[in-house]
């Protein structure tokens, strides 16, 4: 079942090319402004800025994590809390905050005092260090479907989440960046982000609902975030396309059914591949790394057949259990890619 396929010899992550996994090998090279680690962090990374999901790896993890790779000179630092590497074109930071310590008086719960308190930060670092466009977050809380505080945690977060971006004035410039937001088993708030110096093209999903227009229903204040993120920077061109569920329009799709939901969340990325391709070039499915996020260990095969099915047992696929921001979402899958934009 498993294909061992060395991902040097696949075509979507290239080492050289800015994102996408990288093996082992590479990652003894360095080189890398930050990764993306799901379960334990090789000690290769020693050094990087690194998130580490906390997410058990089910299948694929041959690929190895995802990167930021660097072009030039470093520079690395800590400020804000964010432990952070930039190269004069991107800057890629981790944060994590404990929830306990971010109490307020004003009613705030503390995980939404922690979101908003991680964005200001990473804002204010953005501004710092003059790379003021956010392209890529990823977010992972604990217990991201409990209730506390009459509300969902997730709901929760998207409050403290908005107030930051309203209070940095970057909703009313809508420039939301690609994300994702997970749920693990424990720990602090965990953020990363990748931003830039050049401006990334936000890109919906003619299927779905912009998420940053969700109704109430959804929460107090809506999620931050474009479908995805589409850039050019030194002669590449980068797509980070965000989680991604059966979500059409706004509503949940396939209750129960983890196939149906696999398929659907499928048919939304290939939407929002067309859309990308009306924008710029087209993107072929088969030419992005993709972690898939299963909420039940159980269903990893049923998911399996479905994504190898319609993407090819080939195509880096990084499958980890994780929670998923909706009780009745079963996956979600993210990806991201590069490419010369001569290719
Ligand atoms: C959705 O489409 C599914 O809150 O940053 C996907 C990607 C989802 C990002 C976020 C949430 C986020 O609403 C959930």
């Amino acid at each position: 079942m498993s294909s061992a396929v060395p991902s040097s010899l696949f075509v979507a992550s290239p080492p050289g090319l800015t994102t996408g996994f990288a093996s082992a090998g590479e990652l003894a090279g360095g080189a890398l402004l930050g990764a993306i680690v799901p379960e334990a962090l090789p000690p290769a990374l020693d050094g990087v800025p690194s998130l580490v999901i906390g997410a058990p790896v089910l299948a694929g993890g041959e690929w190895g994590p995802e990167v930021v790779r660097a072009h030039g000179p470093v520079r690395s630092g800590v400020a804000e809390g964010i432990s952070y590497r930039a190269d004069g074109r991107l800057l890629f930071g981790v944060l994590m905050l404990e929830e306990r310590a971010q109490g307020r008086d004003d009613g705030a719960t503390p995980l939404q005092a922690a979101a908003e308190a991680a964005y200001g930060r990473i804002f204010r670092l953005m501004e710092a260090l003059a790379y003021p466009h956010l392209w890529r977050a990823w977010n992972y809380m604990a217990d991201i479907n409990g209730e506390s505080f009459g509300l969902e945690r997730y709901r929760q977060f998207n409050v403290g989440r908005y107030d930051a971006f309203v209070a940095a004035g970057r909703l009313q410039r809508a420039s939301v960046p690609a994300a994702c937001a997970l749920g693990v088993a424990e720990g602090p708030l965990r953020i990363a982000f990748l931003a830039s110096r050049l401006p990334a093209l936000p890109v919906e999903n003619p299927r779905q609902m912009s998420a940053y227009e969700y109704p109430p229903d959804y929460g107090p204040r809506s999620p931050t975030f474009a479908r995805a993120a589409l850039a050019e920077l030194g002669g590449e061109e980068l797509l980070f396309v965000s989680g991604t569920a059966s979500i059409v329009g706004h509503l949940t799709r396939h209750r129960g059914d983890v196939a149906g939901q696999a398929r659907e969340t499928l048919e939304n990325i290939d939407a929002l591949l067309a859309e990308v391709g009306r924008l710029s070039r087209p993107w072929a499915q088969e030419a992005l790394a993709y972690r898939i996020y299963v909420r039940d260990a159980a269903s990893l095969q049923a998911v399996r057949v479905v994504a190898e099915g319609r993407l090819g047992a080939h195509v880096p696929m990084t499958y980890v259990q994780a929670d998923i921001c909706r009780a009745d979402l079963l996956l979600e899958i993210e990806a991201c890619g590069a490419r010369p934009c001569d290719a």
